[in-house]
């Protein structure tokens, strides 16, 4: 089985020496921490973001767990807050992947040394975070800022988040068995695990306060681009003026689109991770492909004690 660690875990590793440990998939060490999973590197950063962060009333905050389509989200984002009215043709989607312009900010700002001066940024700022909403710094959680999670179906999360650890494995590495896969997914134990939890905190205090958070689905987005995305702009507050509008902000974000440009073909961001990887089918129901009926069943069986007795379909 392959290694995921980062090179990070050690350095932090007094920091999570009392945190309960396990393995995900047998290829890296995760710790719990408030309740979730995560790389052992990940929980000092997250720790400095929750007592450092000063929210401003004007950040707008993406959150979301792994793999239910925040790039996208972000592109969203960066063409309704950050791409000029005035000038119809500049792009910033073109200049650098969207992980560059929205940064992630534990594991991108308190994540790397010196932190990178978020004070300095253009407002309204626009930061993302993979955190669940109980460790939320309080600033996000007093001030006025604006919080959209972005929320898909399990099954396809899983599937996502399996092609897309096995595709950062070494050539040499057997590909991680779907069926671990599925397990350690139900049981919680992996990044930002368990992803029921994540998903229903944000939803609940959503529902709680609806100014405040917007909950997204990525199947809604996929089945009514127009009408979700609008009503993104409604609540960042910068609704659209036209349709023509709203239509060059949807071609600007398609997969097909921002998959072909060079910087997304060839670059990379992350911890150098490959922007391709950023982009694969985003198809709803992929996992139609993978999953026996076997485990489609545990799956929704988890999907109907955690999310539908909320009244949360996913
Ligand atoms: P991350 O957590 O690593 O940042 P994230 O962007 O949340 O990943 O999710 C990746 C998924 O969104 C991929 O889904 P798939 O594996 O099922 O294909 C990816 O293809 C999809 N995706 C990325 N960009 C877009 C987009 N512009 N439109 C629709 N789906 C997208």
């Amino acid at each position: 089985m392959g290694d995921l660690s980062s090179n990070s875990n050690s350095n932090n590793a007094e920091n999570h020496l009392s945190l309960p440990k396990a393995r995900f998939m047998d290829a890296m060490d995760i710790v719990q921490w408030e309740g979730f999973w995560f790389e052992p590197g990940l929980v000092q950063p997250a720790m400095a973001f929750r007592s450092i962060f000063q929210a401003a009333n004007d950040d707008v905050i993406l959150t979301s767990n792994m793999k239910t389509g925040i790039t996208w989200l972000k592109s969203l984002c960066i063409c309704i807050l950050k791409n000029p009215k005035t000038d119809v043709d500049y792009d910033l989607l073109v200049k650098d992947n969207p992980h560059f312009h929205v940064p992630t900010i534990e594991s991108t700002i308190y994540g790397t040394k010196p932190h990178m001066d978020l004070y300095k940024a253009p407002s309204p700022r626009l930061l993302h975070s993979h955190l669940p909403y109980i460790v939320l710094p309080d600033s996000i959680k007093n001030t006025d800022c604006k919080i959209v999670y972005i929320a898909r179906n399990p099954k396809d999360t899983l599937i996502s988040m399996w092609h897309f650890f096995n595709s950062i494995l070494h050539p040499d590495q057997d590909p991680f068995p779907l069926e671990s896969t599925v397990d350690c997914f139900l049981s919680g134990v992996h990044q930002y695990g368990p992803f029921f939890d994540h998903v229903l905190q944000y939803w609940l205090e959503s529902q709680k306060n609806p100014q405040k958070i917007l909950f997204l689905k990525y199947e809604e987005l996929k089945r009514d681009p127009k009408g979700e995305v609008k009503k993104l702009a409604k609540f960042l507050g910068k609704p659209f003026s036209s349709e023509e509008e709203i239509e060059k902000v949807l071609w600007r974000c398609s997969l097909e689109r921002l998959k072909n440009l060079e910087v997304n073909k060839n670059g990379s961001t992350l911890c150098n991770v490959h922007n391709s990887l950023y982009f694969r089918k985003g198809v709803v129901g992929d996992w139609k492909k993978y999953l026996t009926p076997e485990m489609e069943e545990k799956i929704n069986q988890t999907n109907r004690i955690k999310l539908e007795e909320y009244g949360l379909f996913l």
